[in-house]
């Protein structure tokens, strides 16, 4: 164990401002290693200050292209920026996920931007609880704004987007069914629409339709707001800032804002409790006890009862 694995020192050096610790301690905690959790323990009364936008969409909508043009744009104005980078169809770090990393390259090399990738397998008890965590870790960092680009696609995304302060909603003309599968779901969680790619054919109508659906509201309140993009050139994208800052300017500190995130930080506790409760039913499932069920002489479900109890208590 090197010096920084304790958590006092790992949290230290967190606190300091370490790079290297910070991703340390996010991939600790995606393992769960003790350590880890004792110095996210210590960092915790440290956060609360930085503003999270999540950003989502379906792959290849140009999120990346646009959070690379957001890193640049809130450097400008003079804030430090932490990046989680999720993308399910990468199966193993690499892929997708290099692809993300080359185009947020730009900012290789500036202290004032961390861009950690984190892969939607391979995290004890779920991508959520895993992004959750990192996220504290940069909070407490000192990054003022932390950018979490997610594919929306699955439950655990939009669990993911639903954590961040603002979520802006990321679409492309010319898909057909994008307001389709907007009503089904993301409509409820967007603060912000963001129609990328408007050098394309029927950005206008895309923009038009996304209007009328805004009038409806969205689940946060006050209807989300609709801007054009290109990330590729930046256009767009300072208006897209503009947004998104006058939002954290006019929530934050608000009894509204307070109510949200109170209920993230109870979501977090209930995803906790849930993972927490697995890892330790997964250590209690022995071979011993499955091998019944293997026999088919008992039901998962009565093995399962027998270990909550075991973990609880009878009820
Ligand atoms: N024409 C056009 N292409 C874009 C725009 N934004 C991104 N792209 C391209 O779309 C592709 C996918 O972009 P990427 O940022 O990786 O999308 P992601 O999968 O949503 O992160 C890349 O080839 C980008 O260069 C845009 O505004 N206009
Ligand atoms: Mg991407």
């Amino acid at each position: 164990m090197s010096i920084a694995d304790d958590g006092a020192s790992l949290a230290e050096a967190v606190l300091g401002g370490s790079v290297r610790h910070t991703a340390r301690l996010i991939r600790g905690l995606a393992d769960g290693r003790a350590g880890a959790r004792e110095a996210l323990e210590r960092l915790f009364p440290a956060t609360g200050r930085a503003w999270t936008v999540g950003v989502t969409g379906v792959p290849g909508a140009g999120k990346s292209t646009l959070c690379n043009a957001l890193i640049a744009s809130w450097r400008r104005r003079g804030f430090r920026v932490g990046v989680l980078a999720i993308d399910p169809s990468s199966p193993f770090t690499g892929g997708a996920i290099l692809g993300d990393r080359v185009r947020m390259q730009h900012h290789a090399g500036d202290e004032g931007v961390f861009v950690h990738s984190l892969a939607t397998r391979g995290h004890l008890g779920g991508l959520s609880r895993a992004t959750a965590a990192a996220a504290h870790v940069l909070d407490a960092a000192g990054y003022d704004r932390v950018l979490i680009e997610t594919v929306g696609v699955g439950q655990d995304e939009v669990d993911v987007v639903r954590t961040a302060d603002t979520t802006v909603v990321v679409l492309v003309p010319g898909l057909g069914d994008e307001v389709q599968s907007i009503k089904a779901g993301i409509m409820e969680i967007a603060d912000v629409f963001c129609v990328n790619k408007a050098d394309r054919p029927d950005a206008s109508l895309l923009v038009r339709q996304l209007r009328q659906l805004a009038q409806l509201g969205g689940g946060r309140g006050a209807a989300p707001a609709v801007v054009r993009s290109v990330a590729t050139v930046g256009e767009g994208v300072e208006e897209l800032v503009d947004r998104v800052e006058s939002l954290a300017a006019a929530q934050r500190g608000t009894a509204a804002h307070g109510v949200r995130r109170a209920e993230r930080l109870r979501h977090e506790v209930v995803v906790e409790v849930a993972g927490q409760l697995r890892e330790r039913a997964e250590a209690l499932l022995g071979d011993a006890s499955l091998d019944a069920v293997l026999r088919r002489e008992r039901s998962p479900m009565s093995l399962a009862a027998e270990l909550v109890e075991g973990l609880l208590g009878p009820l």
